[in-house]
């Protein structure tokens, strides 16, 4: 039996559970409360993140191992690229997507939704954000270059990889250009019943708990994780009074330390 820790806002929860999907694998989901999990949760993801999976007892959590394990386990339909070439280049990409990409959508949320910056600070933070998703689209162009998929002859874990950052991207009003080859390939995608289950799942979270979020974390009862590049994009875009602030209101928290 699959169990999948799930929040389907999380773009790195998304990745696994389309891969899942792809797969043509059964699996439950269970929803942990973040910042509270119970033992369970715990145990099986350390730093109280999701995704986190446990297949018949065995807990697996980070996303990319996730998805490295569920191929190792399933190699049927084949998602990760054959050629240590291709392989390398899906790596390379979350890479980068898994840290500077997030980090930006992140901070969009953090203004747009919690509404951590007001007025010109906001406006700067947010020209900031739009100048740094303009440079990411144009090298994530051409790394798809005339293909009709990131990992060139198939649909693959490098689509996977991309979709929940240029989807949330999109969402806050930074997507491709429209007609342009990462728009076309954005409208592949979501043709695709693994994306369209996913985006599903998030429409209905967004409705349902963006202003319980925003409430739990400006509240302190859950506050919101800035770590490693999160933490960076609040800094250089001078948010650091931000950080600041929610540090010291305990709206603002690092990672959890596995112990
Ligand atoms: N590097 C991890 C990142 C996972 C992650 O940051 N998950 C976030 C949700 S987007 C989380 O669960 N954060 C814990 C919290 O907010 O309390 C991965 O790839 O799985």
């Amino acid at each position: 039996m699959l169990l999948l820790y799930d929040v389907a806002l999380s773009p790195f929860a998304q990745k696994v559970k389309m891969a899942m999907i792809e797969k043509g694998l059964a699996f439950d989901v269970r929803v942990p409360t973040l910042g509270a999990p119970d033992d369970a949760f715990a145990t099986a993801s350390p730093r109280h993140e999701v995704p986190a999976l446990i297949d018949d007892g065995f807990a697996v959590f980070e996303s990319n191992v996730i998805l490295d394990y569920l191929e190792d386990k399933w190699p049927e339909p084949a998602l990760r690229p054959a050629s240590p070439e291709a392989a390398a280049r899906w790596r390379m990409i979350a890479a980068v997507c898994d840290t500077q990409f997030e980090a930006i959508n992140w901070a969009l949320t953090e203004i747009r939704v919690m509404h951590r910056a007001e007025g010109e600070l906001a406006e700067r933070m947010l020209a900031r954000a739009g100048e740094e998703l303009a440079g990411l689209r144009g090298w994530l162009a051409r790394a798809l270059g005339d293909h009709d998929w990131f990992g060139r002859d198939r649909f693959g874990m490098c689509d996977i990889t991309v979709f929940p950052y240029l989807a949330s991207a999109t969402f806050h009003g930074h997507g491709a250009e429209p007609g342009s080859p990462l728009a076309l390939w954005l409208a592949r995608m979501r043709a695709r019943e693994s994306t369209r289950r996913v985006l599903a799942d998030a429409k209905a979270a967004l409705t349902t708990t963006a202003a319980e979020i925003r409430a739990k974390a400006l509240s302190g009862e859950r506050p919101r994780q800035y770590r490693d590049h999160r933490l960076e994009f609040m800094l250089r875009a001078g948010g650091g009074a931000i950080v600041e602030r929610g540090l010291a209101e305990g709206t603002i928290r690092f990672s959890t330390l596995p112990r």
